[in-house]
């Protein structure tokens, strides 16, 4: 059967995915502990960039207490090698790869949009 890749809408993220790289892995930690600590990257993939806004808040903040911080960077990483707790928004089942709506952190530039899916071409009536 014939499957294509099309973008998702620009509103699916990967929670925790705070590199966009379309993985929740390692350097989604170290992508929160850059921007806490050494301001490289520079800004937070959502909105504004900075570590208030809603939809960083939403995307990262892994401990749900409101504030992207140390701890969200550790959660990270215990979720990954110490069996600690997945995001609060992850997909159950598909933690580091499943896309969920996060309206308030739209990915800008379609081509930057880190969710896409495969979908099968609806079937057409022959007309012969
Ligand atoms: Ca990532």
């Amino acid at each position: 059967m014939l499957a294509i890749d099309v973008e998702a809408p620009p509103d699916q993220q990967i929670p925790g995915d705070c590199n966009r790289d379309a993985v929740l892995d390692l350097s989604d930690a170290v992508c929160i502990f850059g921007i806490l600590f050494t301001g490289r990257p520079s800004l937070f993939p959502c909105g504004n960039g900075l570590p208030d806004d809603p939809g960083n808040v939403a995307l990262l903040d892994m401990q749900p207490d409101g504030v992207i911080d140390l701890s969200d960077g550790v959660r990270i990483l215990q979720f990954l090698f110490a069996v600690g707790p997945p995001h609060p928004l992850a997909v159950t089942g598909n933690e580091r790869r499943g896309c969920v709506s996060i309206p308030v952190c739209l990915a800008g530039a379609p081509t930057e949009a880190p969710c896409y899916r495969a979908v099968t071409p609806p079937r057409t009536a022959r007309m012969w």
